[in-house]
């Protein structure tokens, strides 16, 4: 697939996190004076002494993140909190940050964000229960919910202001399947990379909510717009069976019988100042 002249820069958010560091070396390869993009801007709410070069940002300061989108074609949106936990950390990063991030896009004339939401927006579905992107919303915490107001942010932006937005649907990102559940959830480092690759490079992808998961055997979770992207994932979960199949929460409880797994189990939480 042909991708357009290089344009602005790329920026990566929460790019000293775990999905950071696994994606900022290959989306630097995306950028240089003949690449798709001028240069790679890393930020993240923290330092990473590995990356001296990383601009501190807080999602939840407006002022701050307009002024990191300054001069930025496309985003890979990874910042925020990852986890369900209590509903004023996630307000801040995920729901303030989004609405920050989206709002700095407009005003810098960014044309696209690949924003990571997660399964974790159907994650009180059953497990084996088969789905897609047009399947009914059942967030397991306030994280799924906060995932679920990123993509409706992202249409908002694509339906009045013409900015396209990939969301990821990610499931379970790491560099092998570590429990019975990731037998259908994994999503491997090298299909990531794919994934978000294409997600960045489809000629045009208006506003487009896709699962990201490799090709597992037993994996619930649609292909839908996979082609439109032109994503092909090659890793298969199923290698890892015989060591992994039996590592599962108790039957009968709600981490074993919903396809959000371990979240199931987070919250109610205390109240928070
Ligand atoms: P992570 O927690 O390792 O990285 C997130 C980064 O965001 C951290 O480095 C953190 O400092 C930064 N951050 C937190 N609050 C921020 C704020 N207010 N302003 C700026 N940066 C802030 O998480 P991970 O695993 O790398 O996930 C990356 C993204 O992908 C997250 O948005 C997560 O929700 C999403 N995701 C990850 C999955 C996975 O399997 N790791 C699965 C589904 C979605
Ligand atoms: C997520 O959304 C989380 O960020 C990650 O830590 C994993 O828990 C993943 O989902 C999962 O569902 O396995």
């Amino acid at each position: 697939m042909s991708s357009p002249p290089a344009r602005g820069l790329l920026l990566l958010t929460g790019a000293a996190g775990n999905l950071g560091r696994v994606l900022r070396g290959p989306l630097a390869q995306l950028c240089g004076p003949k690449e798709d993009y001028k240069a790679l801007r890393c930020s993240d709410l923290r330092a990473d002494p590995a990356l001296p070069e990383l601009q501190c940002c807080d999602l939840a300061d407006r002022a701050a993140t307009e002024q990191l989108l300054q001069d930025v074609d496309a985003v890979v949106h990874l910042g925020g909190v990852a986890i369900e936990s209590p509903f004023e950390g996630i307000c801040d990063a995920n729901i303030r940050g989004v609405f920050h991030l989206y709002e700095a896009a407009r005003l810098a004339g960014t044309r696209r964000i690949v924003f990571a939401s997660s399964n974790h927006t159907t994650g009180c579905t059953p497990q084996g229960e088969h789905l897609g992107p047009s399947s009914p919303i059942r967030p397991d915490g306030y994280y799924g919910v906060s995932k679920l107001f990123g993509e409706a942010m992202a249409q908002l932006y694509w339906d009045r202001y013409g900015i396209e937005s990939v969301c990821l649907r990610l499931g379970s990102v790491t560099a092998q399947p570590e429990d019975r559940r990731a037998l259908s959830t994994w999503l491997s480092h090298g299909d990531l990379w794919r994934l978000v690759r294409a997600a960045l490079l489809a000629p045009s992808s208006g506003c487009l909510t896709v699962y990201g998961v490799s090709a597992n055997t037993a994996r619930w979770w649609s292909e839908q717009g996979w082609e439109q992207l032109g994503y092909a994932p090659k890793d298969n979960a199923e290698a890892w069976r015989s060591t992994v199949q039996d590592l599962c929460p108790a039957p009968d409880t709600p981490m074993a019988r919903l396809q959000g797994g371990s979240f199931l189990g987070l919250g109610p939480f205390a109240r928070t100042p």
